[in-house]
C-alpha cells in the first residue's frame, strides 16, 4: 500500500521544481535562505546584482552609510556571528556593510542557492497546481510552491525625465546605481539633483574634490548631525557582554532600535530644561534626536518647538542668512525621514558650493553643456541624480505578478498597497512580501524586521508541510481589517502630513498612501503571534 505521509502530501499532486523562489539577496533574502535551509526546504534565490547586498550593493556613492547603529543594523540570530563581527564605526559605511553581508553569505554557504545577474520578471500563480510559475530575464522558467519577495523598500531608483537629457555631453551618475570604479571629481563642475539622505551624505565629500558643486534643491530637508565616530573597545565590550539582552531591550521598543528616548511631552519641561534635553539628544546624534520627547511626531505644537530648536542649530552653522532661509523646511520635523549627516550644512559655507533653489521653476531642462534651472544656465561636467526611489512597493510592482483570477499586483495595488500583516496579499496565495508595505519595515530596524519575517514565514511553511496544506491565502476581510489598522495608525502621526516617499508622493501617478505600519514594532510582532496562535487566523488554507 502506498501511504502518503503529510510531508508527501505537501509535495504530492504537482511537485514544483523548488519549494520556494526568493527574489533578492539583500539582508532579507539571505536570512530567508538560511531559514528555508534550516527547515529542510529547497530554494532558489535570484538577484539582479553580481553579488549579495541588495540596495547596499548598488548604493556605493561617496559617503553612503547607514543611519541605524551598526551594532543593531546586523543579524542577531546567531550569537557566534554577532560576537565575532567587528564594526569599526558607530554608523557603518557602505563598504563595511557590504563586507558584512558577504561574510554572512560565505559563512552560511548561501551563494550556492543564488543565481546572480538575473532578474525575476514575471510570476503567475497556478490555481490547479498551487504553485508559482516564475520567469527570469535570462529565459529560465521554474515552478515553486512559494514565492517570496525580498526585494527591499528602497531598491528601485527613480530618475526624473528632463527634457534634453540625451543632449548632455558630460558624465551622468545616480547615487543608487553608483559605478564600482572610482569616480574622479577633481577639477570638475558638478550638479547634484536632490537633497535627500543620499545627497546629504555625498555632497560634503564631493565638494572636497570638485571645482564647484551646484546642489539643486526642490524641497529642503531636516538634517541632524550623525555624530558618527569609531566604536570604542569599551562600548563594544559592554554590548557584547550581553548582546542578547541588548537585542531584547530593542525588541520592546517602537522601532526595535535601542537609543535614549524620553517618555515625556515637550511641554512637560520648562523652556530651559527643554533646551537642555534637546542639546543632549543633539549630541547623541542621528535619528535618536527624535527621541527627545514622546510627542514630536504627534503634536503640531511640540513638533514646532523642536523644529525651532533645529533651525537655531542650522543657523548657527550657515553663515549666509539667505541660504539658511532656503535650507529651512516648511513642514513638521521628522515628517520626511530625518536625514543624518556629517557636516552637511558646513558645506554651504564653502566658496565652491552653490545651493540652487529648484522649487519654483524647477529644473527646466538639460542642455549639451549642463542644465537650466531657476532661470539660469549652469555649465557642468557631471550630473549626479540623488533623486530617490520608488519606495515600499516599487520592487514588487516592477515584476509582472499575476494572482488568482488573472489579477495583477499592479491592479490590486492601484489605490495603494493592501496587505495582511504586511506579509500576505489576498488573491496572491503562497506569496510572501517581506519587510515592505503594511509592516513596520522602514520604521523598524530593517535587519531585525528581516529576521522576524523570515522566522514567521519559515514557521508557516513548516506548519503547512506538517498539515499537508499546499495553499495559503489571506482572506479579503482580514486584509481589509489590517489596511484599516495601518491607516488608523498612520492618521495619528504627523508623518502623513507632508510629501515623502513614505506616502509615495515622489512617484508621479502613485496613490498617496502611508505605506509602512506605524503602530509600533511590539504591537506588530504581537499581531503576528496572535495570527499563528489562532491557527493562522485570517488565512484560508487548502490542500491539493
Ligand atoms: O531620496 P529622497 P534619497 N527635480 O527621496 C529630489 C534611505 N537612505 O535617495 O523632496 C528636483 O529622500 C527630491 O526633491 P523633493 C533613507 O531612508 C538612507 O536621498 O521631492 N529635485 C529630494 O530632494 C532615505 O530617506 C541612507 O522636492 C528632485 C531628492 O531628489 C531614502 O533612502 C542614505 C526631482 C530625493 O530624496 C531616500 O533617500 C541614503 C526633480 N524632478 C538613503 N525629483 C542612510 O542610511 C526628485 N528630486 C543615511
Amino acid at each position: 500500500m502506498n501511504t502518503i505521509t503529510k510531508n508527501d502530501s505537501f509535495r504530492s499532486a504537482v511537485k514544483p521544481d523548488v519549494d520556494a523562489v526568493v527574489v533578492g539577496a539583500g539582508f532579507t533574502g539571505l536570512y530567508m535562505l538560511i531559514k528555508l535551509r534550516e527547515k529542510g526546504f529547497s530554494a532558489r534565490c535570484f538577484e539582479a546584482a553580481p553579488s549579495v547586498g541588495g540596495t547596499w550593493y548598488w548604493n556605493s556613492y561617496p559617503g553612503a552609510r547607514c543611519d541605524i547603529e551598526s551594532m543593531q543594523y546586523s543579524y542577531q540570530f546567531d550569537e557566534e556571528l554577532q560576537q565575532e563581527w567587528e564594526w569599526p564605526e558607530r554608523y557603518a559605511a557602505q563598504p563595511d556593510i557590504l563586507a558584512y553581508i558577504e561574510h554572512v553569505a560565505d559563512r552560511y554557504d548561501l551563494k550556492r542557492d543564488i543565481t546572480f545577474e538575473t532578474r525575476v520578471q514575471a510570476a503567475t500563480f497556478g490555481e490547479d497546481s498551487h504553485t508559482w510559475e516564475v520567469e527570469t530575464d535570462c529565459g529560465e522558467r521554474l515552478s515553486a510552491r512559494f514565492f517570496i519577495m525580498s526585494v527591499g523598500c528602497l531598491s528601485v531608483p527613480i530618475r526624473p525625465e528632463f527634457d534634453g537629457a540625451e543632449e548632455f555631453s558630460g558624465e551622468v551618475y545616480q547615487t543608487s546605481m553608483w559605478p564600482k570604479d572610482p569616480v574622479n571629481f577633481a577639477g570638475k563642475r558638478i550638479g547634484v539633483i536632490g537633497v535627500g539622505s543620499s545627497a546629504v551624505q555625498s555632497v560634503p565629500l564631493i565638494a572636497e574634490q570638485a571645482k564647484h558643486v551646484y546642489v539643486y534643491q526642490r524641497t529642503p530637508n531636516f538634517v541632524v548631525q550623525a555624530q558618527n565616530h569609531p566604536l570604542g573597545e569599551d562600548d563594544v565590550a559592554t554590548i557584547k557582554a550581553d548582546y542578547r539582552g541588548f537585542r531584547a531591550k530593542a525588541w520592546d521598543l517602537q522601532s526595535a532600535f535601542l537609543f535614549p528616548r524620553h517618555d515625556q511631552s515637550v511641554f512637560d519641561l520648562s523652556p530651559k530644561d527643554r533646551r537642555t534635553r534637546l542639546d543632549e539628544q543633539w549630541e547623541i546624534g542621528g535619528l535618536p534626536f527624535l527621541g527627545a520627547f514622546n510627542d514630536i511626531l504627534t503634536n503640531d505644537d511640540a513638533n514646532r518647538e523642536v523644529a525651532d530648536y533645529w533651525e537655531s542649530r542650522m543657523r548657527a552653522v550657515v553663515k549666509d542668512p539667505e541660504i539658511a532661509d532656503l535650507l529651512t523646511p516648511n513642514e513638521p520635523i521628522g515628517c520626511k525621514r530625518l536625514c543624518s549627516g556629517t557636516d552637511y550644512y558646513e558645506v554651504y559655507n564653502r566658496e565652491n558650493v552653490t545651493l540652487v533653489n529648484a522649487l519654483d521653476s524647477g529644473i527646466e531642462r538639460l542642455t549639451s553643456t549642463g542644465l537650466r534651472a531657476a532661470g539660469k544656465d549652469f555649465v557642468l561636467d557631471m550630473i549626479i541624480y540623488a533623486t530617490g526611489f520608488d519606495a515600499m512597493t516599487g520592487g514588487v510592482t516592477k515584476i509582472k505578478i499575476t494572482g488568482t483570477g488573472g489579477q495583477s499586483i499592479q491592479q490590486k495595488w492601484a489605490d495603494g498597497p493592501r496587505t495582511y500583516i504586511g506579509l500576505a496579499v489576498s488573491g496572491f496565495p503562497n506569496m510572501f512580501n517581506m519587510v515592505s508595505a503594511g509592516s513596520p519595515s522602514v520604521l523598524a530596524t530593517m535587519v531585525t524586521a528581516a529576521e522576524q519575517h523570515g522566522d514567521w514565514v519559515a514557521d508557516c511553511l513548516e506548519f503547512m508541510r506538517e498539515m499537508g496544506h499546499t495553499r495559503i491565502d489571506a482572506t479579503l476581510e482580514a486584509e481589509a481589517d489590517w489596511v484599516e489598522e495601518v491607516n488608523r495608525a498612520a492618521s495619528a502621526s504627523l508623518r502623513v502630513k507632508c510629501d515623502s516617499w513614505y506616502v509615495g508622493s515622489n512617484v508621479e501617478g502613485k496613490a498617496r498612501v502611508f505605506a509602512p505600519y506605524i503602530g509600533g514594532w511590539p504591537s506588530y510582532v504581537k499581531k503576528c503571534q496572535i495570527v499563528v496562535a489562532n491557527g493562522y487566523e485570517g488565512f484560508d488554507l487548502e490542500s491539493l
